[in-house]
């Protein structure tokens, strides 16, 4: 399925399509220079770490900070640049400094550059940035930077930026961690992801095609309540559709009240929370609502339940398949914004770096 360079969406799907060669590329360039490594000797381990990003970057920075618990037994926070600019004292307020990380594709975002420079220049904590460009502004005033050149897209959506950002900050939680096991499951995931992959863009454009949604509602937990965000983000920026993130079960606490077959309810489906999640999936289903469900593996409740279902079937841990949970939502906002008659390349309204003026 390959589309030419001048019709609607044809950087989005292309860069959407190469993520798992992508992937292995990224951990290739890694490997090669040591690049982890490099990193791990220039920054010594803290007690506290903390994950800044903005957009998508901010919904890395959300499943990289669970990601660095599991794999260091450290404590790990995500948080908008904005809310380390306009808020500080609740971050920066405990007995040691935390190790703050910046993730910015572009490495322009002017509130990710004010907290690297907040950060570098008036608290003097070293920064560690992560970037899919070079020659950028971040660089420049971070201590070190995290590379993922491979991702970098030409679209303004990010796609292989968020997987590949992710899985390069979870293959430095490794390092971090001493988790050789994790590390190499990583490196599995681009052959494996591929063949999750390679099914997937013609089932999405069938079901897009057949059914059109009034509200989508994406719901998660733990490590996978980042990618649930990001699947949200993706819907809307793609297809300008009206899309919220939830915790599974905090979706009956409330929000349930928007089931109906009229709204498109995704569920990302943990292996930890396998029961009560599934739980969740019942509900909604008995409520009428139609279902998206995103599993590594299925049981037969959750086969009935789902109206779409993706089984990844993935031969490595848990925490190491969450890029791979990020391919469906990509797709549904893709295949969603060209049936509305959007150009996926072309997002309204937004640009591919958010630029602010001083008084923003
Ligand atoms: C992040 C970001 C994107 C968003 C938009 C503007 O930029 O907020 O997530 O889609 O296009 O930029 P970056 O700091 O990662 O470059």
């Amino acid at each position: 399925m390959t589309t030419a360079p001048s019709t609607p969406g044809a950087h989005t799907h292309a860069e959407i399509l190469s993520q798992p060669a992508c992937w292995k590329e990224c951990f290739q360039a890694l490997d090669e220079k040591d690049h982890l490594g490099q990193v791990y000797r220039r920054f010594p381990t803290r007690s506290d770490w903390l994950f800044v990003g903005c957009g998508t970057s901010y919904y890395i920075a959300l499943a990289a900070a669970a990601s660095w618990t599991k794999l260091t037994g450290l404590r790990a926070r995500a948080v908008p640049a904005s809310d380390l600019l306009l808020f500080p004292g609740l971050l920066l307020s405990g007995p040691e400094p935390c190790q703050p990380v910046l993730i910015s594709r572009s490495g322009h975002t002017s509130e990710i550059l004010k907290v690297a420079e907040y950060l570098e220049l008036k608290e003097n904590i070293r920064t560690l940035a992560v970037s899919c460009a070079t020659h950028q502004p971040l660089e420049e005033i971070s201590t070190a930077t995290l590379y993922l050149l491979p991702a970098d897209e030409q679209s303004t959506v990010m796609t292989r930026s968020f997987t590949s950002m992710l899985l390069g900050l979870q293959a430095l939680g490794a390092v971090y961690g001493q988790q050789t096991g994790f590390a190499e499951a990583l490196r599995r995931l681009p052959d494996q992801g591929q063949k999750v992959l390679d099914p997937l863009p013609s089932r999405m454009q069938e079901y897009t095609q057949a059914r059109g949604f009034a509200d989508y509602a994406f719901l998660a937990q733990g490590p996978l309540f980042g990618v649930a965000n990001e699947a949200m983000l993706k819907v809307k920026e793609m297809s300008c559709s009206y899309a919220q993130a939830f915790h599974t079960l905090e979706f009956r606490h409330g929000p349930k009240a928007i089931v109906s077959a009229d709204t498109l309810i995704t569920f990302l489906l943990s292996e930890t929370g396998f029961e009560a999640e599934s739980e969740v999936l019942q509900e909604v289903k008995d409520l009428g609502g139609t279902t998206l469900v995103v599993t590594n593996v299925a049981d037969g409740a959750v086969r009935r339940a789902a109206d779409f279902l993706v089984e990844l079937n993935l031969d490595v841990p848990e925490y190491a398949r969450l890029a791979a949970y990020a391919l469906p939502g990509q797709l549904l906002g893709y295949f969603t914004g060209l049936k509305k008659g959007f150009d996926p390349d072309r997002p309204r309204n937004l640009s591919r770096v958010v630029i602010l003026n001083d008084k923003g």
